[in-house]
């Protein structure tokens, strides 16, 4: 499915032919489970080298940061490592945490030259934000840097989940206007 610069796959982010796939790692650069795990797996041990010198040089990455390393052995060129909070109800700021992982992710993009993006559902797994919620903030996080940058192309959500793909859906087709 399309909407404008937006566009919808249901599958697996490590297949995408696209400049740079985020990954929704943790702060610790190691890899972990989830679609981090596929990530790792799929690029090699230059992912893994990488971000080592990237935690010796600066300690790991923040929630709601992103740092950049190469995609390995994967079609993408590059993949930005980015953390989502975890979902917590006694916490606020969660949503502004994940608006700031997918906003840094899209900066640190344009400041490489990355025109072509695919983003999994940050924090929707393992860090149990709220699927619906979580979605809303993606889809108008993404509009609003769009709508500031016109070099971006294309924006994938890819979603791996059958629940993830029809909230997707649901929310993109219900735009009024084509997301450019
Ligand atoms: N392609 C696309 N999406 C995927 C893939 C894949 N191959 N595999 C899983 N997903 P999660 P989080 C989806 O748990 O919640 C890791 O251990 C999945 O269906 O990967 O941000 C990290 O190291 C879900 O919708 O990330 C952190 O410790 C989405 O990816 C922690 O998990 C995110 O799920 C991060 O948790």
């Amino acid at each position: 499915m399309k909407n404008g610069k937006i566009e919808l796959v249901n599958g697996d982010i490590t297949t995408m032919r696209v400049d740079a796939i985020i990954n929704a790692a943790n702060s610790s650069l190691l890899g972990g489970g989830g679609v981090d795990g596929a990530i790792h797996r799929a690029g090699g041990k230059a992912i893994l080298d990488e971000c080592i010198q990237i935690r010796n040089k600066q300690g790991g990455c923040k929630v709601g940061e992103a740092v950049i390393t190469t995609a390995g052995s994967m079609p993408a060129k590059y993949v930005i490592h980015t953390v989502g909070p975890v979902w917590s109800q006694s916490k606020s700021g969660a949503d502004q945490l994940l608006a700031n992982a997918y906003r840094n992710s899209l900066k640190l993009a344009v400041e490489n030259g990355v025109k072509t993006i695919a983003f999994p559902n940050i924090s929707t797994g393992i860090y149990h934000f709220p699927k619906e919620e979580a979605a809303q903030i993606a889809i108008s996080t993404v509009e609003d840097f769009l709508a500031q940058h016109g070099q971006v192309e294309k924006v994938i959500f890819v979603c791996f989940d059958e629940e993830n793909h029809m909230i997707y859906r649901n929310l993109l087709s219900r735009r009024p206007f084509p997301i450019q």
